[in-house]
């Protein structure tokens, strides 16, 4: 597996906020946490790239949100926030040297950080980022059933679910309509956790972060792997968005 990441900006302290109150970000931590978690994936047998960052753009940390990676072609988003949409420049090259690229055009947007791909189906969050003339477009780039999903408060809809299992989600419902999941195990973040939602998967391990212990007894059965990410949390950014993962 291969792991796209980009170097935290040394502008991180402006990064985007939606729903957080902006509190101070230490550039160092934030860089020691991003390195910690590039560590984890390289031990778990990824090839890590690292992309250099651009103090243009606070944001360039969050990878997730300028590509959708499928199997047979990546697509490069048009980000939601306009101070993001630059960020795609230096990804694209990159990602060109894996898979053949398409673009999400004006005035469709897409964030990465929206798109929960599930085996042969593709879960696209409505949001403030991602709106329905995005979601449109990915549609015709793909063969694959692309389904929108409504959510109600959180940023992307990776915000509020992932897969930690072949057969399970990791959820916090009070942020999405979950019917369009229907037949997926569930696990509920506890109520105290609300940004517990997000993993990585790699293989059948668990990336999550350490700061959520009352979620993490909820995966004992799962072989976990924490990592500090608190300080880029407050950045609003999770663990899924800090890579691209390409098979
Ligand atoms: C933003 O608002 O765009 C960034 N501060 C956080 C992006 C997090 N990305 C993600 O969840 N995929």
């Amino acid at each position: 597996m291969i792991a796209i990441t980009r170097d935290v900006s040394p502008a991180i302290a402006d990064a985007e906020l939606t729903h957080l109150e902006r509190t101070p970000i230490s550039f160092a931590r934030a860089a020691e946490q991003h390195e910690q978690y590039r560590a984890l994936l390289a031990s778990l047998g990824c090839t890590v790239i690292s992309i250099p960052a651009d103090a243009a753009y606070p944001d360039c940390v969050f990878i997730e949100d300028t590509a959708v990676v499928l199997d047979d072609i990546a697509v490069i988003t048009r980000p939601g926030a306009e101070s993001r949409r630059g960020e795609v420049d230096a990804i694209a090259p990159v990602v060109a040297k894996y898979r053949p690229l398409a673009r999400i055009e004006a005035p469709g947007t897409i964030d990465g950080g929206d798109v929960l791909v599930l085996d042969d189906r593709i879960f696209v969050g409505r949001s403030s980022r991602t709106n329905d003339e995005g979601i449109d477009q990915l549609r015709t780039l793909t063969r694959r059933e692309v389904i929108p999903v409504e959510l109600h408060g959180a940023l992307h809809l990776k915000t509020a679910i992932t897969r930690v299992a072949s057969d399970t989600l990791l959820i916090n419902r009070e942020w999405l309509d979950l019917a369009p999941f229907a037949g997926w195990k569930f696990i509920d973040v506890d109520e105290t956790e609300p940004f517990a939602a997000n993993a990585v998967l790699v293989g059948d391990i668990v990336i999550f972060p350490t700061a959520f212990a009352k979620t993490r007894a909820k995966l004992a059965h799962l072989d976990v792997r924490t990592v500090d990410a608190d300080e880029l949390a407050k950045a609003e950014g999770g663990v899924t968005c800090c890579s691209l993962l390409l098979r």
